[in-house]
């Protein structure tokens, strides 16, 4: 059988050479022609940790290549991101259209779609009308499902094979036959549903998180108004067997989870009321950091009688990587930087050598001769750090703790 996937990012990618790895032939199709002869070349575009390897591997043994134009195959793995239509928080599917559009003519009795991008409740169903409606010969003849990607970021390779998978077919059939193909190669277990419950799966798991982290970051403002160490607090509540509150930050990042809540939010929001929320929370936290920073450095001026240095360490969205999207510390960064003055700063990311605006600063060296140090991700290096006792410290997410 050949499997063909649509879309070789940051999911696309790394489930082709998982897919090849087991011997499966797999034609990997993305509209970047860098991307294409990168990957043709062996070699990925991307960094994830054990990827490189296994793209290397699939490519060398022939199992795995890449082409800006889908073949016809068994399996149509639909793996292209969902993102905003301009300016609003309404999902647009038109890539997970246009892909479809471009296998119409390729697929044939006995063929299985599946879409793995996160979509909108009914997604799903609507590319199967839209392909039979185009395909009349084939309606009711091909398995159409879907199945979430839910893997996390730095440790793909390990999640793609060992998370459980949730299945959706828009009938049993469709469930049926996808569950086969998953079998291949994923070791943890496989849950059958219908598509639509996939589909809010996927979006319930991310919107889960983010509330569960906006409770954690509006705890962290009621702390800082009442004189109380939210690090502290929240461990010692989380010594209750039945709480379990994560851990503030500067807010959250990521093209994950503040993007597919506002799935649900958009399609319900009368319903939505908690998940809206909590989306606002987290903006709002991200706002509350930058304003925070200002005042510190206003702060300075005032009893000092000169312009501060200041250090903003980190610009990832989360720990210990080097992925800038959608990140509140950058936010952060811009919004303070915005309104500079006298003042000198810093920008330290220790996972990154080079970026487009801002000169990238070593941690050590910020910390030594920054006035201000305003943690805005809680990578490992700066947990290491030495901080004089003469420095203003401003740690939105738990370092020094
Ligand atoms: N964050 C906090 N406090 C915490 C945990 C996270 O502020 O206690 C922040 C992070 O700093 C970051 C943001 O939340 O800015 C999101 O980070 P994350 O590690 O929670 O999640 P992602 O976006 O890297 O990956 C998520 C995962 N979903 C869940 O854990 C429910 C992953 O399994 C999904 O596959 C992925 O979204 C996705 O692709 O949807």
């Amino acid at each position: 059988p050949t499997v063909v996937t649509l879309g070789l990012g940051y999911i696309g990618l790394p489930t082709s050479a998982l897919i090849a790895s087991h011997g499966v032939s797999v034609h990997g199709v993305d509209i970047s022609q860098h991307v294409v002869d990168t990957i043709n070349e062996g070699k990925v575009h991307i960094v994830e940790p054990q990827l490189d390897k296994a793209v290397a591997s699939a490519v060398a043994d022939g199992f795995l290549k890449a082409s800006t134009r889908p073949i016809a195959a068994n399996v149509y793995l639909v793996v292209v991101p969902t993102p905003f239509k301009g300016g609003s928080h309404e999902p647009d599917i038109s890539y997970i259209q246009a892909t479809t559009e471009g296998i119409l003519p390729l697929l044939k009795e006995g063929d299985l779609y599946i879409i793995e991008s996160t979509s909108p409740v009914g997604t799903t169903e609507k590319m199967r009308d839209f392909i039979y409606a185009q395909r009349p010969e084939l309606k009711d003849k091909l398995y159409i499902a879907y199945c979430p990607e839910r893997v996390l970021p730095g440790s793909v390779m390990y999640e793609l094979v060992h998370n459980d998978r949730v299945i959706g077919g828009v009938d049993d059939a469709a469930t049926q036959k996808a569950c086969e193909f998953y079998q291949q190669f994923v070791k943890g277990e496989l849950h059958r549903t219908n598509a639509r419950t996939a589909e809010m799966c996927k979006l319930t798991e991310n919107a889960s998180r983010d509330v569960q982290i906006a409770l954690a970051n509006e705890l962290s403002l009621i702390c800082d108004k009442a004189g109380i160490d939210a690090w502290e607090l929240i461990g010692l509540a989380n010594k209750h067997p039945r709480v379990n509150i994560l851990q503030p930050g500067s807010g959250v990042g990521g093209h994950c989870i503040a993007v597919d809540p506002y799935f649900i939010t958009s399609e319900f929001p009368m319903e939505s009321q908690i998940i809206g929320k909590a989306r606002e929370i987290n903006n709002y936290k991200a706002f509350w950091c930058a304003e925070k920073i200002r005042r510190s450095i206003r702060d300075f001026a005032n009893t000092q009688g000169k312009a501060p240095s200041v250090a903003l360490m980190g610009l990832a969205f989360k720990p210990n990587i080097d992925d800038l999207r959608q990140s509140p510390a950058v936010y952060i960064a811009q919004k303070v930087l915005q309104e500079a003055g006298d003042e000198n700063y810093f920008i330290v990311e220790p996972n990154i050598h080079e970026h487009a605006y801002y000169k990238i600063t070593d941690a050590e060296q910020a910390a030594e001769q920054a006035d201000i140090i305003a943690f805005l991700v809680a990578h490992d290096e700066f947990k290491q750090l030495e901080l004089p006792a003469d420095k203003v410290v401003l740690d939105f997410c738990g370092v020094t703790k």
